[in-house]
């Protein structure tokens, strides 16, 4: 049984400790499920997880709309990844893909909101290009005005989603100044003209991922979120609130790594006894418990201070990000090692997590980025 103490911790209110207790059932019952065909897997279960309510946070409400609620966003991803990485994935990226529309997006962007939190339609974060992933003020795609409309062209790549998504948003460059003040936002359904999947990507871990060819692709003026020019505060604003959510995943990883150790020390016999009587293997675990703990006080440390109304938490997020991964990987590489030959053997559980967790450093800001990051803001303050 997973550690749950946590959910007692101030961070959170009653609201979000019924949601935990009530995904988990959700989760024991209907994950994992076959990963044999990973597009069919994601499309299904976003349809599942949307059917069963479970996508509502991860978009505001176009009625009702209300601030996003990152604690429920964090919980939601620490639980889905401890029992399914692609499940956590297909929640995820229906809120990276639609942050932007949810933080800028004006009414009529919004109705698409209504169909990604119903798992009816599925999203897209397009940013990263061939010549520019963590430099993102440099990217090389461009959006012209002509008339009523934009023509965007480039090249989008490392597009989780890409191919399966029924819409992308889009960073282009619009020239209205140089490099980070010259970039817009734009919403692109996938069956727009021009746009076309150019190669489908294979990961270690794999992921329905893409690059994309924009060809001339033209949109309507109105496809634009936010103003002109503001597209790079747009998607720092949206990687603000998503970057705490990719260490709560990397959280639940590696909470599923420490339960998979302490079940196999615990059976398992060596030198007349189990594992967990060896002091160097007590040394292990407490050093992944102690990760697994640091890291959860930095995840919902920046989930907390957000849900609390703070404008920026640019700082608290990349440090939530940076340790949570990095910390994970750790303990995860100890849970190979303390299950010998079968850490490494395919198809058992801590074999996936060691390829899971990986590509979590490098998305959505490396950690050597979001160290960069942390300097500043803290060079900043001082
Ligand atoms: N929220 C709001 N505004 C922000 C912001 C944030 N988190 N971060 C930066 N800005 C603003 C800055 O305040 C600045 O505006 P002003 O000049 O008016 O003050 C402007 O945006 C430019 O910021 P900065 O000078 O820091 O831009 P850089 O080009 O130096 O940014 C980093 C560098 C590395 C921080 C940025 O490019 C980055 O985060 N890269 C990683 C991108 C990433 O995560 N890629 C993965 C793709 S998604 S899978």
């Amino acid at each position: 049984m997973p550690d749950r103490s946590f959910l007692s911790w101030p961070f959170f209110e009653e609201r979000h400790r019924g949601h935990a207790e009530d995904l988990e059932a959700w989760c024991a019952v209907n994950l994992p499920v076959d990963h044999h065909d990973v597009d069919a897997a994601c499309r299904r279960l976003v349809r599942m997880l949307g059917a069963a309510g479970w996508l509502l946070p991860t978009a505001i409400d176009p009625d009702t709309p209300a601030p996003l609620d990152v604690r429920k966003l964090c919980l939601t991803r620490e639980t889905l990844a401890r029992h399914d990485g692609l499940a956590d994935f297909a929640f995820a990226m229906q809120g990276l893909g639609t942050g932007a529309i949810s933080l800028f997006g004006e009414a009529h962007h919004k109705e698409w909101l209504r169909k990604t939190r119903a798992g009816e339609a599925l999203a897209a974060f397009a940013l990263s290009e061939p010549r520019s992933g963590s430099d993102v003020a440099n990217m090389d795609m461009t959006a012209t005005r002509d008339g009523g409309f934009y023509v965007l062209s480039g090249e989008k790549t490392w597009i989780s989603n890409g191919g399966i998504a029924d819409f992308y948003v889009v960073f282009a460059r619009t020239g209205e100044a140089p490099g980070a003040k010259g970039i817009s936002c734009f919403l692109v359904p996938a069956d727009t003209a021009g746009l076309s999947v150019a190669e489908r990507l294979e990961v270690i871990a794999p992921h329905p991922l893409a690059r994309l060819s924009f060809a001339d692709c033209r949109v309507p003026a109105s496809a634009m979120i936010g103003k002109p020019g503001e597209g790079f505060k747009i998607a720092m604003s949206v990687l603000d609130v998503f970057r705490s959510t990719v260490g709560a995943a990397a959280l639940g990883f590696a909470r599923r790594a420490l339960d998979e150790t302490i079940s196999r020390t615990a059976s398992r016999k060596l030198f007349g006894a189990p594992l967990m009587d060896l002091q160097m293997v007590q040394g292990h675990v407490a050093d992944m418990a102690l990760d697994v703990d640091a890291a959860a006080l930095l995840v919902y440390r920046a989930a907390w201070t957000k849900d609390a109304g703070a404008a920026r938490v640019t700082r608290e997020a990349a440090m939530a990000k940076l340790y949570a991964t990095d910390r994970a990987q750790s303990v995860i590489d100890k849970a190979v090692q303390l299950h010998g030959g079968d850490g490494v053997r395919k198809g058992h559980i801590v074999e996936s997590l060691y390829r899971e967790i990986r590509a979590l450093r490098i998305y959505e800001g490396a950690s050597d980025v979001q160290k960069v990051v942390i300097a500043r803001q803290v060079a900043g303050a001082a």
